[in-house]
Parts: C-alpha cells; sequence; structure tokens
C-alpha cells in the first residue's frame, strides 16, 4: 500500500488531497517536525533533505510535493487529474505547476524562512516587503492565466489547480493579501471539493 509521510498544515496536505482526490488507498504516516523527527536516521535515510512529504510506494521513495501530485496522477489515468504525456494539455498542466512552485509559492517560502525557518543570524526580515511584491506580480499573472475558466486548464479540474489552490490558502493564512477576487473565489471552490473536505478530516486526525 502506498505510505504518505507528512505533518498537519505542511505541504504534505497537498498529497493528501491528492490521495484523496484519486480515492487510493494509503495510509498516512505522521513525521512530527517539531520534536524533531524528521532528523532521526531512520527517516533520513528516507528523504536526506529531512522534509515532508515523502510518498512510498513499492521501491519508489518521491520527494517534492508537486512531482508526487503528478505522480499519483499518472499512476492512476483513470482519475484524469493529470493531462497524458506528450499533449498539449500535458505542456499547459506543467507549465502551471512549475508557475506555482517556482513563482507562487517561492515568495511565500522566502517570507517564512525569513521569518522562522532559516537560522537567526541568516534572516534579512527586509526581504519580507520584496517578497510580498513578487507573490503579489506572480498571483495576478495566475489570475489572468486562469480568466474566466473554471479551471487553469479549462473545463476539467486537474493537481495544477490543487497545487494553486493550497498555495493560495498558504499565502492567506500568512495573511498575504494578493486582493483579487477572481483568486478568492477559485480558492474557495477548490476547497468545497469533497476530497478536499476528507482531507481537512485525515489532517485532523
Ligand atoms: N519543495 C518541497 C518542500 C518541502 C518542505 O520544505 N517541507 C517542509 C514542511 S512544509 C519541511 O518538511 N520542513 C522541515 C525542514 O525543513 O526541516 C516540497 O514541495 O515538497
Amino acid at each position: 500500500m502506498i505510505k504518505l509521510y507528512g505533518m498537519p498544515k505542511t505541504r504534505s496536505m497537498r498529497v493528501v488531497w491528492a490521495l484523496e482526490e484519486i480515492g487510493a488507498e494509503y495510509r498516512f504516516i505522521p513525521v512530527d517536525l517539531v520534536t524533531g523527527e524528521g532528523r532521526t536516521p531512520g527517516f533520513l535515510a528516507l528523504n536526506p533533505g529531512g522534509k515532508v512529504p515523502v510518498l512510498v510506494d513499492g521501491d519508489l521513495v518521491l520527494t517534492e510535493s508537486a512531482a508526487i501530485c503528478t505522480y499519483l496522477g499518472d499512476r492512476f489515468p483513470e482519475s484524469g487529474l493529470v493531462p497524458r504525456c506528450g499533449t498539449v494539455e500535458r505542456g499547459l498542466y506543467d507549465q502551471w505547476c512549475y508557475f506555482v512552485m517556482t513563482e507562487l509559492e517561492q515568495p511565500l517560502w522566502t517570507i517564512g524562512k525569513h521569518k522562522f525557518a532559516l537560522p537567526k543570524e541568516k534572516r534579512v526580515p527586509e526581504i519580507k516587503d520584496t517578497a510580498i511584491w513578487e507573490f503579489q506580480r506572480a498571483a495576478a499573472l495566475l489570475a489572468s492565466g486562469l480568466g474566466e475558466k473554471p479551471y487553469l486548464l479549462g473545463d476539467n479540474f486537474t493537481m495544477a489547480d490543487l497545487l494553486a489552490a493550497h498555495t493560495l490558502a498558504w499565502a492567506r493564512s500568512a495573511r498575504i493579501s494578493h486582493n483579487i477576487d477572481l483568486l478568492d473565489d477559485y480558492r474557495q471552490r477548490m476547497m468545497a471539493r469533497e476530497a478536499f473536505q476528507r482531507t481537512l478530516a485525515v489532517e485532523k486526525g
């Protein structure tokens, strides 16, 4: 059975949501990053980066939340959550996944790193204003890409929407606003999905 190592309210939530969308059988194995479980020799053997999520599927050990979501969509093609390789849709799907990871998420993570994640002596708190500006520029691009469509790729929900909605929710919980009603509406629609409601229940334990 697929195993997912994760911790509630982290990026592993993306993978719980992906698994719930697919309806795959899986076991959630909690890793308490606060008490140092991510730095134990056993966990470091699985992921030398000491981070969650980690997905184990047979002999495959996979890290990186976006890569895991895409892998799961490919592994369960009947879910229709990731377009088939070599298609126009797959090109656009990859574009949006990379955009979310490198443009939309990156400034949020920069703010987080300089607030709590980096060693104190490495933090540059003044970076926050620039990062907010970068986030707002990326959010505006996401909104124009979405336009009046229900989903980033058109009429069908894909893992790219899941990643985008999760990242928008991250911004909201960090009180970093983009002031774009279209994106608020989009995030709320994605999070009204039944699979997301089940995800919340799994995270609650
Ligand atoms: N790019 C990675 C980032 C993973 C990541 O940074 N996870 C955080 C939780 S959201 C973590 O495990 N941090 C623990 C640490 O850095 O020691 C992904 O998207 O999976």
